[in-house]
């Protein structure tokens, strides 16, 4: 379970609201009946010191994750899909994989639990990270994700906006982090747990089925057909809240698994190559349905997540423990 210390380790949203909490105690300090005021503010203060764990739930400290049972789904692209959305050679061909069971996000991870991780001392702790992470971290100077402060990126700042413009590094020191704090050992998911989330048993195309959606995900299209729309300049120009596609769901209930921001997967770009790492889904940048299918892959080097244009973030995963897998 998540430790108290974990969660006051956040004081800014506690005190985001200062001003009007405090002006009412002064006002009680002035009149006349002091022992009354003096009760009154012992009480207030205690109400609100009774807020601070709430104001940082589990729910929000731990992200949901969705059990996917174990069994066999079809991965990689038909022939039909090859032809229709000219698949390119690096994508297996449609085939049959069998995975033991394992829990994935439901959503992509966001500012909120990535700044837990920061104010937690995590970011800036060597042992969170992998070796070769934290040497990176040290080369190129890395203190917070590259656009934590970006406007454009709403830098951090959006608590339901997935993280973003991470590198593999830092992306795998969350999970590390998060692995700790929780007793649950998370990690990045492997691109078959991650493309079995994104499409089910059935080999469907999109997470929501198998034919295009041009409104079910967040993609360059959505975003060009809001523009068009005259005042609604609040909904998705870029970075969408996580979980805001209902229609765009998984099968099991995932959201965001197609476009939004990329998401990092733990494996390497292939058998005889390790020197990329392979990102999934398309993004809110993609202007082609193509990058939108389940099957679809890309990768770059763990250690420039920002070349993408601040696309790329992740969600966590977890083997499922014994007892779990029982259905
Ligand atoms: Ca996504």
């Amino acid at each position: 379970m998540v430790g108290n210390a974990a969660l006051l380790a956040c004081p800014t949203r506690v005190l985001a609201h200062p001003t009007r909490i405090l002006a009412y105690p002064a006002k009680l300090l002035a009149c006349h009946n002091r022992l009354l005021a003096r009760v009154s503010m012992l009480f207030i203060l205690t109400f609100f010191a009774c807020l601070i764990p709430d104001a940082w739930s589990e729910e929000n400290f731990e992200p949901e994750t969705v059990f996917i049972p174990a069994g066999t789904f079809t991965a990689g692209s038909s022939d039909a899909e090859r032809s229709l959305y000219r698949v390119p050679r690096h994508e297996s061909a449609a085939h049959r994989v069998y995975l033991p069971a394992y829990w994935i996000g439901r959503y992509e991870a966001t500012n909120e639990q990535y700044e837990i991780f920061i104010e937690d001392g995590g970011y800036d702790d060597p042992s969170y990270w992998t070796p070769e992470g934290w040497k990176a971290r040290q080369e190129y100077g890395w203190s917070e994700p590259r656009c934590w402060r970006d406007p454009d990126y709403r830098g951090g700042r959006h608590v339901n906006l997935p993280v973003c413009a991470l590198s593999w590094h830092e992306a795998q020191a969350y999970c590390r982090w998060l692995s700790q704090k929780t007793g649950r050992p998370y990690r990045l998911p492997t691109e078959m747990e991650w493309e079995k989330a994104a499409r089910g048993e059935d080999g469907r195309i999109f997470p929501w089925g198998g034919e295009w959606g041009p409104n079910f995900c967040n993609w360059y299209g959505y975003l060009g057909e809001m523009r068009k729309k005259k005042g609604d300049t609040d909904r998705f120009l870029g970075l969408a809240p996580v979980g805001s596609f209902e229609n765009g769901k998984s099968p099991w209930g995932c959201f965001d698994m197609a476009g939004n921001v990329l998401e990092w997967c733990s494996d390497p770009w292939s058998k005889d190559d390790a020197t990329y790492r392979v990102f999934r889904g398309g993004c809110f940048r993609s202007n082609n349905p193509r990058f939108m299918r389940a099957a679809w892959r890309g990768g770059t080097y763990p250690d420039v997540g920002h070349v993408y244009w601040g696309i790329i973030g992740f969600r966590v995963a977890r083997d499922a423990e014994s007892e779990e897998s029982v259905e």
